[in-house]
């Protein structure tokens, strides 16, 4: 069991217990606590089995929550969210799925309209009732009606990270049974999209009937939808479908070629093989019956004209013209990149101290950090207020001066409020190394509004990036409206950077919208918006989205030592 299948079990209880007028601060702690779980950097099931490490010591898991979670690890249940469950009509569960609803709202169709499921409130908003409900306008309505019609159509698809666990804990068990000599996850996964529907798993064995018997009888499969010699599919207990496939050598780069995609990238490069006179399928690139490659993927661009594409912009956007030209990105590596420029402290709602942050992020290699804590507008998270702030600026500026070779910025998440004032006084924010600024309030008004709270900031003098610009939450909210273009146009006449926030459950901005911001001539910071030391390594995300968008390190500010990222900011341009 993965620490993401132990979380997906915590997930629904804050939301039942909120329906159910639970007190807020349990619900709190549960939501917290699924959170832990899901980013801890060591596999919980294997520290209880082996008993090395009391699961307490782990900031936010109490005694109550360290026995749930043995129970769990060794019953592969929660007993609390069945008896939860139990309580509440089962289609109740779906309508939390619906973007835009949350338990409150959830509750309130429950109690007011009796509404129970998907199907009931479809009736519901047909009748007219629910716009007759306090704190359910007409957009709300438009929002909940295209709700329907998704989560009827889009089954679950897994956030990038917890993919990454799965995949990486099936590649080490299949290469720990021997018979495996080329193993690769291909698909969206390779693509590094940050949302995995199945992954498509790919070896070379002179014993595939051997892998395919050990891959079938790996721990976390709950189904085996078929099983045969060259390829069978399993489904996960998390939910997540597995394809394994096993291919000759001489076929490996066709089929990893294929199987990596995306499907339009595929289209259009077999119409470039049938006009070179060739045939290009997973078995090969063929002149006739004759195979002129196919061990390899750069055999087999290289007879097409091209230079060899990287997974990550493999999605027909222009990037075989690219290659055709010999004018593809350098893509920005994770090696770039010489500092994380959004972080929270336990001061706010992060786990871990400045000194826990900094020494993480010195292990990783990088030379600067800028600590983000929020300010007093988000006060969920205890956000600071001036006075808090500078104190806090003060600690740094001690550790600062005893630390050499690693810099803490000093810095705020900085609420851009509803009316569009900034949450903190100019003089403040002008004492900052770094201010990023953030929208959390206030997602519901217009399109207009918006776009004149994120232009306000980026043409504001201290205002130095417009932090996860489009306010998406993977798989639970979508960006809010506003005009993009005009937010970029804003940051380029102005010298404000976009960030990739690179948390799993953002990835924002959105690759598209990366890649059209560059065109711009937007530039960019990569963050993790981590809430604790073991979520730094989240920078791995933020740079896939970046490549996906085809950046350079030169697009990027945090690839610059720290005097020149200094230099490059707005701050220091005035
Ligand atoms: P996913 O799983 O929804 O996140 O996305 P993918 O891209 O992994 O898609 P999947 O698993 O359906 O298929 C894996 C790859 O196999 C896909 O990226 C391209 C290739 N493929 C699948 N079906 C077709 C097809 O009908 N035509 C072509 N040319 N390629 C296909
Ligand atoms: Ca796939
Ligand atoms: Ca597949
Ligand atoms: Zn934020």
């Amino acid at each position: 069991m993965q620490n993401p299948d132990i979380a997906r079990l915590f997930d629904e209880v804050p939301d039942l217990l909120e329906i159910q007028n639970a007190n807020p601060f349990r619900v709190r702690a549960y939501r917290n606590a699924a959170r832990t779980i899901r980013d801890f950097p060591e596999p919980i099931a294997e520290l209880v089995r082996a008993a090395t490490k009391d699961l307490t010591e782990i900031p936010g898991i109490g005694e109550d929550l360290a026995e749930k979670i043995g129970d769990i690890v060794t019953t592969g249940e929660l007993p609390l969210r069945k008896q939860l469950a139990a309580k509440l009509p089962a289609g109740l569960l779906d309508l939390l799925r619906i973007p835009g609803l949350g338990p409150k709202r959830v509750k309130i169709l429950y109690q007011k309209l009796k509404v129970k499921s998907a199907a009931d409130l479809a009736k519901a908003l047909d009748a007219g009732k629910v716009q007759k409900l306090k704190g359910f306008g007409p957009k709300m309505e438009e929002k909940m009606r295209a709700g329907l019609g998704q989560a009827q159509v889009t089954e679950r698809r897994m956030l990038l990270n917890e993919a990454e666990t799965q995949a990486l804990a099936i590649v080490g068990y299949l290469n720990a049974g021997g018979n495996v000599r080329q193993i690769e996850v291909a698909g969206s996964y390779r693509r590094r999209r940050e949302t995995i529907g199945d992954l498509d798993i790919l070896v070379t064995s002179d014993a595939s009937a051997a892998v395919m018997d050990r891959f079938v009888r790996y721990g976390e499969v709950r189904e085996i939808v078929s099983q045969g010699e060259t390829r069978s599919t399993v489904k996960f207990r998390s939910g997540l479908q597995v394809d394994l496939r096993a291919v000759e050598p001489a076929a490996y780069g066709a089929a990893l070629q294929y199987f990596t995609g995306s499907k339009a990238h595929n289209v259009e490069l077999r119409k470039i093989a049938q006009e070179h006179g060739y045939k290009l399928n997973e078995y090969g690139l063929f002149k006739g019956t004759r195979r002129v490659a196919g061990k390899t993927e750069e055999e087999i661009y290289a007879k097409l004209g091209l230079d060899w594409i990287p997974p990550e912009l493999r999605e027909a956007r222009g990037e075989i013209t690219l290659a055709r030209e010999h004018r593809l990105p350098r893509l920005v590596a994770l090696t770039d990149i010489r500092g994380d420029l959004q972080m929270h402290t336990s001061a706010t709602d992060g786990k871990g101290t400045i000194d826990d942050m900094a020494h993480a992020a010195r292990a990783l290699g990088y030379q600067y950090i800028a600590i983000t804590d929020h300010s007093k507008r988000v006060t969920m998270a205890l956000g600071f207020d001036a006075k808090r702030l500078r104190e806090q600026w003060k600690t740094i500026d001690e550790w600062n001066a005893t630390s050499r070779g690693f810099t803490i910025l000093k810095s705020i998440e900085l609420d851009i409020l509803e009316n569009g004032k900034l949450d903190l006084p100019d003089d403040v924010l002008a004492e900052a190394d770094y201010v990023v600024a953030t929208v959390h309030y206030g997602l519901n008004q217009t399109e207009k509004e918006l776009t004149r709270r994120l232009v306000g900031a980026a043409e504001h003098p201290c205002v130095d990036t417009i932090g996860h610009p489009t306010g998406r939450m993977l798989g639970k909210r979508e960006s809010y409206r506003f005009d993009f273009d005009a937010v970029v146009r804003a940051c380029v006449a102005h010298g404000c950077a976009l960030e990739l926030d690179g948390h799993p459950e953002r990835m924002d901005l959105p690759d598209t919208l990366a890649a059209a911001a560059k065109k711009q001539g937007a530039r960019f910071v990569l963050s993790t918006d981590s809430h604790q030391p073991g979520n730094l390594p989240f920078m791995r995300y933020a740079v896939d989205l970046a490549r996906r968008a085809g950046l350079e390190s030169g697009d990027i500010l945090n690839t610059r030592p720290l005097a020149d990222f200094r230099r490059e900011l707005k701050r220091s341009k005035r």
